[in-house]
């Protein structure tokens, strides 16, 4: 039985690779922080359906000495590592601790990995954010890095250093560099979950308005279930290599925002307001995957459309809510 290790299991892509892997019928386990079992209710919601079929353990991702005891111990075959700080708006605010968790959080992984388990494969979760500000569209393998956040800037560098291990050390390092993917599951921050979940409330009498940033910035969304497949295909792959994982097609936040608004039948305009505190500086560029190399290399492609993923998360959040009421 195949061993993985995911870090950042309780996020959204963690758990949906522990549904995936668990089908696979690995041996799945996880490394979450020890705050997260003092209130597994609320910080484990994500993944309390599986918690009787996998292992977790508490680690502190800054901590080398804390993840070579982990290493140790489970002995993976394969390592998903997604624990990161993924808000990009709050990177400004936090660069210091984003470039910490992110970046020393990969270096020690890393570290362990070469020490401990030197044949175990692992994925980097890499970011189109690393491409920052673009000069053509759609982005590739080959397109520049030109970060222009503190969280692009600290996965630019980790998937430098990952990088450095598969050419120097010889290890089965992937990087996957991936494009928004939305789902059910999503971190009420990021702007998709934002307008679900409020547009659910709004129906049902308990928000009044919805506040946004810029209606046109533009991203190309997919769907999570579908994009951790890519990243367990990568580690499948005879050779470790680099792979950009998208749809190709963007929509602006407008486009969300009507579609999420029709799904209950409400005309959006009645109710956005915007802010200028949600805008940000570096959006003025349109970062759309082509994601060629995994169709053609992993035989990946995504099939959800951007309006179903919408409706989804949408009826997701009302169900949710009117069940809570
Ligand atoms: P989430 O924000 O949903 O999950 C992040 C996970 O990391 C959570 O389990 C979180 O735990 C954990 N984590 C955060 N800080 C620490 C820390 N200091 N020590 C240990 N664990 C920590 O992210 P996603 O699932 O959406 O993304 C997974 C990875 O993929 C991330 O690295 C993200 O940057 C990257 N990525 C995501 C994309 C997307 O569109 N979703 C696109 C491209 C890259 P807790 O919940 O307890 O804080
Ligand atoms: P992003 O996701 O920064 O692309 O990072 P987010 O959902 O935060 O922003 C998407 C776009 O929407 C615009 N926007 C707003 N965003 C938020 N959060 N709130 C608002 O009110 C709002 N109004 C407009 C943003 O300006 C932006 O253009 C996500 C994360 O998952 C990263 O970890 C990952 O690496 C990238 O996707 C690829």
């Amino acid at each position: 039985m195949k061993k993985a290790l995911i870090t950042g299991i309780s996020g959204q892509d963690g758990s949906f690779l522990a549904e995936f892997l668990l089908k696979k019928g690995y041996d799945v386990h996880g490394i979450v922080m020890r705050v997260d079992l003092e209130d597994v209710s609320h910080r484990l919601v994500n993944i309390i359906h599986l918690l009787d079929n996998i292992k977790l353990h508490s680690a502190e991702l800054e901590s080398f000495p804390s993840i070579i005891k982990v290493f140790d111990l489970v002995k993976p075959d394969e390592c998903y590592h997604f624990a990161a700080q993924s808000f990009v708006d709050y990177s400004f605010d936090s660069e210091f601790s984003t470039i910490n968790v992110n970046l020393n959080g990969t270096h020690n992984i890393l570290a362990a990995l070469k020490m401990i388990v030197p044949t175990c494969k692992l994925y980097f979760a890499g970011s189109s954010e690393m491409f920052g500000k673009v000069e053509s569209s759609p982005q590739d393998e080959n397109t520049p890095f030109k970060p222009r956040s503190v969280y692009g800037i600290s996965k630019v560098a980790g998937f430098h250093l990952s990088t450095n291990y598969r050419e120097h050390y010889g290890l089965f390092c992937c990087n996957g560099i991936l494009f928004n993917h939305e789902s059910e599951r999503r971190g009420f921050e990021f702007v998709t979950r934002k307008i679900t979940s409020s547009v659910a409330k709004i129906k049902l009498g308990k928000q009044k308005f919805l506040q946004l940033g810029n209606l046109d910035a533009r991203r190309d969304w997919g769907y999570a279930p579908e994009y951790v497949k890519a990243m367990w295909l990568m580690l499948q792959h005879k050779n470790p290599d680099d792979f950009v994982i998208g749809t190709g097609v963007t929509h602006s936040v407008r486009d969300f925002v009507e579609i999420a608004f029709n799904t209950l039948n409400l005309n959006w305009e009645k109710y956005i307001e915007i802010n200028k505190e949600f805008f940000r500086p570096s959006d003025r560029v349109e970062l759309r995957a082509n994601p060629e190399k995994a169709r053609n290399l992993l035989g990946w492609t995504p099939e959800i459309k951007f309006e179903k993923i919408v409706e989804k998360m949408v009826l997701s959040d009302y169900e949710l809510l009117k069940s809570n009421q």
